[in-house]
């Protein structure tokens, strides 16, 4: 089997994409070996039910460790060309053409992961409840916090859960670097 570079031409690749994805790489490679494996995701996922103090056997929590699974059965089959299973640096760059793929990829992920940050199950995230969340993850506080205040429209101190579904769902798909939710991605400061 051959691969073929899924990159159409004249679809060039901006470098604020592609340092999302170097950003992203790492936080996935949960014990820094430098290739995502299935252990990775089990670990983020144990990690961030722990943070939150959710149950790994309860609703929420299983949905997470269900999400965290997909993802990556859903990276793993459509970026492992090798066949090793596991995911170099650069079969994860060489996905950067098939965003659509991705969607379907995420959006479990992006669901569990938006009602866990949900913790009293109001329909709401809470910022208090974001931060956790967020820093669990690997991402930067202070990047967090400024990414909140911009999805909190209403100026009330909470964003609706399908609002931050969508936002990681994004995050993972666009190709643009002119979404809130890029700025993540930015240095600790
Ligand atoms: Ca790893
Ligand atoms: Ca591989
Ligand atoms: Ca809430």
């Amino acid at each position: 089997m051959t691969y073929e570079s899924t990159r159409s031409e004249g679809s060039e690749v901006s470098e604020g994409v592609l340092e999302r994805l170097r950003f992203r790489f790492r936080m996935l490679d949960t014990d820094g070996n430098g290739y995502l494996e299935g252990e990775d995701f089990e670990r983020l996922a144990a990690d961030v039910l722990e943070a939150m103090d959710e149950p790994a056997g309860s609703q929420k929590g299983r949905a997470v460790f269900a999400g965290h699974r997909r993802y990556w059965e859903g990276l793993r089959d459509a970026l492992d060309v090798d066949g090793d299973g596991r995911i170099s640096p650069s079969e994860y760059i060489a996905r950067l053409g098939a965003p659509v793929e991705a969607r379907e990829t995420v959006a479990d992920y992006a669901e569990s992961l938006a009602a866990l940050a949900d913790r009293d199950g109001d329909g709401f995230i809470e910022l208090g409840d974001f931060l956790t969340c967020m820093t669990a993850l690997g991402f930067h506080r202070a990047n967090c916090v400024t990414l909140f205040t911009r999805l909190d429209e209403a100026g009330d101190g909470r964003v609706p859960v399908d609002v931050w579904a969508a936002t990681i769902v994004d995050y993972y798909t666009s190709a643009s670097t002119d979404i809130p939710v890029h700025g993540l991605t930015a240095p600790a400061r």
